[in-house]
């Protein structure tokens, strides 16, 4: 059984989704971002970084209970613990891994400093706002070539590399991240074909009545943003 701490950002959306995709049996630990809870010492213990998504595998390595944090290392996690999505050829699986990276190198940090000075800071700042928007351009750029050689981001098949990065290129985001979509018909395609999957639907839809960042009040901006993330 896997205990998943969790949010509906994207970050949590990728362990979402390949829940449903490895179809293991799994709970659902909320940890409520905007209240705070991510800095409760008993989530700390599991998440270091005090930042969702983490999972306890109560069936780890030689049976004992194992903890993971960090999104793309869950995905490795689980998709090595099913051999789902992860392919047996160390080629191949150099080639997901690759592109793992560059979503949690690249487009995770990028796109969320993008989102913050478009959404969520509390000052206009145009430098921050137009570096990160041409910093996100760039990696869309990124993806439109590679997806116009390769039907999914590894490779011809789907893998966790498309599962990392689907969440934070879907619809939705295009638009909080000001991407004009026509500019990128790959990506395009790209997301259109994954948003199609039952499981990506199914993992999506997980606490989707509570994926509302927009508008924060004091208190939540200083739990996300502010003065409580620098206290440790
Ligand atoms: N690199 C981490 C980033 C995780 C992350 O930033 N999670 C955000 C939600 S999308 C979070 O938990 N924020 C709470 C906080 O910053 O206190 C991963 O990929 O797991």
């Amino acid at each position: 059984m896997i205990k998943h701490y969790y949010w509906p950002t994207p970050n949590g959306h990728k362990t979402a989704i390949m829940l449903e995709e490895v179809e293991l049996e799994y709970e659902v630990c909320t940890v409520n971002i905007l209240e705070g809870d991510q800095f409760d010492p008993a989530f700390i213990a599991i998440s270091p970084n005090n930042r969702i998504p983490a999972i306890v595998d109560t069936d780890g390595p030689q049976g004992e209970p194992y903890t993971v944090f960090e999104s793309g290392a869950i995905l490795m996690y689980l998709a090595e613990k099913t051999g789902k999505l992860w392919p047996q050829d160390s080629v191949e699986r150099y080639d997901v891994i690759q592109w793992l990276m560059f979503q949690m190198g690249n487009v995770g940090p990028m796109f969320g400093q993008n989102g913050y000075f478009q959404g969520y800071c509390p000052e206009d700042v145009p430098l921050a706002k137009e570096r990160y928007h041409n910093v996100c351009k760039q990696l869309y750029g990124v993806m439109d070539r590679r997806l116009g050689e390769s039907e999914y981001l590894a490779g011809s098949n789907y893998s966790i590399a498309d599962v990392a990065t689907f969440p934070w290129a879907m619809p939705k985001q295009q638009e909080m991240h000001r991407i004009d979509i026509t500019q990128y018909p790959n990506v395009k395609r790209w997301s259109e074909t994954v948003a199609m999957r039952p499981a990506v639907q199914r993992g999506i839809a997980v606490m989707a009545e509570d994926m509302k960042v927009g508008n924060p009040t004091e208190e939540t901006y200083n739990n996300m943003f502010g003065a409580k993330q620098f206290k440790q």
